[in-house]
């Protein structure tokens, strides 16, 4: 059976629980980082030398690297619908994966560190501005790109959907002001429709 070791609170391995539940797969979760520890252990750095989760193991092949690791076990179980063999459909999905992963999650990621994992008495409201700033212009883009659109990639859901999907529940949980974005609303509320994205992703943050 696959092996997913990592907390479940880290959005990278959020992307791989909520994928699981997409294609129906059984697994085993380890809790391995944050207050768990044992991520810099000499056993898990063996597996994965970032010392990072999510690192999986599936019947002997390890791998590192939520996206990586997404895209396998997409084309591993066939998922064509999430990841097409379409050379420009699935570059049009892996530009907004990596999107995901280089713009929306380092914009929002100081907010999401401040808030949630911060001692109220020590956040400090300017990186929560500027992380705010940069994460409603991120969105800002994303809901320009959804008009018309049901989901990023078109009218179904892909992996596209997943890295910035776990970003936006955490901007409509915050406690803080939103820019009317209707077309990213629209999307999110889509997302709350998926089995998977209420199991691993919509869950309180403190
Ligand atoms: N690029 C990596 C990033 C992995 C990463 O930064 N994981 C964070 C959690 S989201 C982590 O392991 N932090 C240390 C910890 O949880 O102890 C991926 O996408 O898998």
């Amino acid at each position: 059976m696959l092996r997913i070791l990592g907390r479940k609170t880290s959005s990278n391995v959020q992307k791989v629980l909520w994928l699981c539940t997409e294609l129906d797969l059984p697994y085993a979760r380890e809790d391995i980082g944050g207050p768990y520890g044992r991520n810099k252990d000499p056993e898990y750095l063996a597996l994965n030398p970032n010392g990072l989760v999510p690192t999986v193991d599936d019947d002997g092949f390890v791998l590192w690297e939520s996206h990586a690791i997404m895209r396998y076990l997409a084309a591993k179980h066939g998922a064509e619908a999430l990841w097409p063999a379409d050379l420009k459909a699935r570059a049009d999905i892996d530009r907004w994966m990596d999107w995901g992963a280089t713009v929306a999650g380092p914009a929002i990621t100081p907010m999401f560190l401040q808030i949630v994992r911060t001692p109220k008495p020590d956040q400090d409201p300017k990186v929560i501005a500027a992380s705010q700033q940069k994460t409603a212009e991120a969105l800002t883009l994303l809901d320009q790109h959804l008009a018309g659109r049901k989901y990023i990639a078109g009218d179904s859901f892909t992996l596209a959907d997943i890295p910035t999907g776990i970003q936006a529940f955490r901007w409509f949980w915050f406690p803080i002001e939103r820019p009317d974005l209707p077309n990213v609303k629209a999307w999110y509320e889509r997302l709350g429709e998926r089995a998977g994205y209420r199991q691993h992703v919509m869950n309180p943050l403190v």
